[in-house]
């Protein structure tokens, strides 16, 4: 996160770190990507942050990523469903979203909700370009290439199409699959890290997770905003997959 400060414990209970390590090995997990609890046993992440011949494991309810805290809840995952219709160019990542199925460990529960561990709501009404919604991750930081341990949050606006569709900003690489915010000023972003992370809209009290972090051109550059898969643009394919088990 680029502009970003450290959160407050619980601020982002539905915040998952992915964490993946060669498939049979020993070694530690490392975390990848972020990811966005929506029911005990399902979490949204970016396609993008899958790969082949790797474990996957989800850690909820920590800031600190590299150390055990007491409200950590660390669960496997059992099974990774990409879009069918994921694509990626060399400018931009289309239906970048996936859902992942976690190991049932205390029937019929998964993560279990805690005061730092909360599911996410998806939106029924879509929220306005000029509304400051908030991002978080444990990515790349102005100073922080390979991330940071704590948690970061920063607030962003979301951009119409129109202006993110200029031609000096991302043109005809945006479609109705995504959309962009920040700040076209830049300084305040996304970054590598951050990708499957939440960007989450408030409205009367209620947390509606609305983008996942997908892809930009570089992070925190004047006219290049970050790019979020368009969560309300998928709610049939989500609750096709949240209903399915
Ligand atoms: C990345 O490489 C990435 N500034 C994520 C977010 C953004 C750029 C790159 C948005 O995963």
């Amino acid at each position: 996160i680029f502009g970003g400060r450290k959160s407050h414990p619980g601020a982002h209970p539905w915040q998952v770190s992915l964490q993946t390590r060669t498939k049979g090995s020993s070694e530690p997990f490392g975390h990848i990507c972020g990811g966005i609890l929506l029911e005990s046993c399902w979490v949204l992440t970016a396609a993008h942050c899958l790969k082949s011949g790797v474990e996957m494991q989800v850690v909820l309810g920590g800031v600190d990523i590299e150390k055990d805290e007491v409200y950590d809840q660390v669960i496997p995952v059992v099974k990774a469903i990409m879009h069918e219709e994921y694509r990626a160019t060399h400018f931009a990542l289309y239906n970048d979203v996936a859902m992942l199925q976690l190991r049932v460990t205390d029937s019929p529960y998964c993560a279990k909700e805690t005061r730092f561990v909360k599911t996410a709501c998806l939106a029924n009404h879509p929220f306005s370009s000029g509304t400051e919604c908030v991002i978080s991750g444990w990515g790349a930081t102005e100073t922080q290439k390979y991330g940071t341990n704590q948690l970061l949050d920063a607030r962003v606006l979301l951009i119409s199409q129109d202006k993110c569709k200029a031609p000096h900003v991302y043109g005809d690489s945006l479609d109705d699959s995504m959309f962009c915010a920040g700040n076209m000023n830049g300084g305040v972003d996304s970054c590598q890290g951050d990708s499957g992370g939440p960007l989450v809209c408030e409205r009367n009290g209620t947390h509606y997770v609305v983008g996942v972090v997908s892809w930009g051109d570089g992070c925190g550059k004047k006219h290049k905003p970050g790019v979020y898969s368009n969560v309300g643009h998928f709610t049939d394919w989500i609750t096709h997959h949240l209903l399915s088990q």
